[in-house]
């Protein structure tokens, strides 16, 4: 047993991290356009307006709206079956509200996916990843609005028409139970509005998150029923962060104490979306949370109609948790957690578990069984650029020949799995920190944190590595 034939190797990407030109053919300003830069230790900020001489990472990132001939030709010849991107929803409708589509956005990614096209690599396409419009925020607290379920309808409807003979592989929303999580809040459910400073410190309102993340429920199983009935070729997942939850000791409370964070971190938006409909565990939740949720009528029939065709996720690391004291905590993407103590953490402190993605795929396979696929993973580390212009990453093919490795076992194990697009396969800007320097790459961008660097683009150790990887489908790991 091995990969399929068809297995789609390739990288992860999101347009907000990569793109730059903010502003350009007629864009409108997302929430991460807002956002500062900064660091693990100096948080990037949110603020209510664009402030005169501060770096806003974005909005220059690494320029891949210019530079998206080189850059396709570079995982071209790393031999990527397989892309995945993002469409940032304010370059289509630059304040989500409009009733036209802006006709250069649109007129940009047909170029992206004509280049892909030309090199036999199949798009992904995240519809929404971590960049909603920034206008609604400031109009309905972002998805808090039921009024945006529509606009999100329409955007959805305007890039289905206009691609439908180009993207085939659709996801809704990237890690769309971050909207379970504080920080979600920002990243995700955009229930920020008139909110600045510290993206770690904003104000959080569950009530309005939790009621946020049901909108964006329904609206992404409204998007993939309409997908299915008018563009039957279609596949469209769900995108999940994998957050993926042991107990510190065999102690029942930590135990159950895993569970409900599995349940909650994990299930609670993922069962909707696969079972199209809201786990048995959820009412519990909410009541002891105080949170009541306003649906609507025909919303329990949405849900039910627009279940997905897969499951895709991001897989990073693993935490632990315990009902005992501890003061070991640990941070990670979105959901820290207590340190593993058989387990070693990256410079930001996310923990490497290879052997964890193969438990995650079982246990997702066993409890979903449709076809998963591993569209993020990675390790985030400073690189040293040789004068040569080499760039010496053994440590990130170790990390992902080791989770190469878990997943071909889980393969054997009986796991349907579809492909896996490392994340940041260019150095991109990082989604938490919003800083160059944590890199996960295969190709190095000369980009700095200063906002200085030439944006060149070189090949590490690990392009290399996974082109041979790649070619071999997944057998040459060494
Ligand atoms: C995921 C996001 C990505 C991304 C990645 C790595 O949560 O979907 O957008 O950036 O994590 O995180 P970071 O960039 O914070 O290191």
């Amino acid at each position: 047993m091995t990969f399929r034939n068809d297995f789609l190797w390739g990288g992860a990407t999101a347009a907000n991290q990569m793109e730059g030109a903010w502003n350009v053919d007629g864009k409108g300003p997302s929430v991460p356009d807002m956002c500062t830069n900064g660091s693990l230790n100096s948080p990037k900020r949110l603020t209510a307006f664009i402030e005169e001489g501060t770096l806003y990472p974005s909005h220059e990132a690494i320029d891949f709206y210019h530079r998206y001939e080189g850059d396709i030709a570079l995982m071209a010849e790393m031999g990527f079956k397989c892309f995945r991107m993002s469409i940032a929803w304010t370059r289509i409708y630059p304040t989500g509200m409009e009733t036209e589509p802006n006709e250069a956005g649109l007129a940009f990614y047909d170029k992206v996916f004509d280049c892909l096209k030309a090199y036999g690599i199949e798009p992904l396409v995240t519809i929404s990843h971590y960049e909603m419009p920034f206008a609604l925020v400031e109009k309905y607290n972002g998805w808090e609005g039921r009024e945006v379920i529509g606009l999100f309808e329409r955007y959805c409807h305007t890039i289905f028409e206009r691609y439908k003979d180009k993207v085939r592989y659709w996801l809704t929303f990237n890690e769309i139970n971050s909207g379970t999580m504080p920080m979600g809040s920002v990243m995700n459910t955009g229930t920020v509005k008139g909110c600045s400073g510290s993206v770690f410190t904003l104000p959080d309102d569950p009530r309005a998150r939790f009621q946020a993340l049901h909108h964006m429920l329904v609206a992404s199983a409204r998007v993939v029923r309409y997908a299915h009935e008018h563009y039957p070729a279609f596949k469209v997942g769900c995108m999940t962060l994998m957050a993926t939850t042991y107990p510190l000791t065999p102690d029942p409370d930590d135990m159950l104490k895993a569970q409900q964070a599995m349940n909650i971190s994990n299930y609670y938006t993922t069962d909707v979306q696969v079972r199209g409909a809201y786990p048995y565990f959820a009412g519990r939740y909410l009541r002891e949370q105080g949170i009541e949720i306003r649906t609507e009528e025909g919303d329990e029939a949405d849900l039910r109609a627009g279940t997905v065709d897969f499951i895709s996720f991001s897989y990073y690391m693993s935490v632990c948790v315990t009902s005992a004291e501890n003061e070991n905590r640990i941070g990670g993407n979105l959901l820290g957690g207590v340190a593993n103590p058989y387990l070693k953490a990256s410079d930001w402190g996310w923990q490497i578990d290879p052997k964890g993605l193969r438990w995650t795929l079982n246990e997702l396979y066993g409890r979903y069984g449709i076809p998963l696929m591993v569209v993020e993973n990675g390790l985030g580390a400073r690189d040293v650029l040789e004068e040569d212009g080499s760039v010496h990453d053994s440590y990130r093919i170790d990390y992902l020949r080791q989770h190469i490795r878990e997943m071909r076992e889980a393969v054997e194990d009986g796991v349907d799995l579809m492909g896996y697009t490392p994340w940041g396969c260019i150095d991109l800007v990082s989604a938490s920190t919003g800083e160059m320097a944590k890199r996960y790459g295969m190709i190095y961008v000369e980009k700095y944190d200063d906002g200085t660097g030439s944006l060149a683009r070189r090949r590490k150790d690990s392009f290399f590595w996974y082109k041979k990887v790649i070619a071999s489908n997944g057998e040459d790991l060494d």
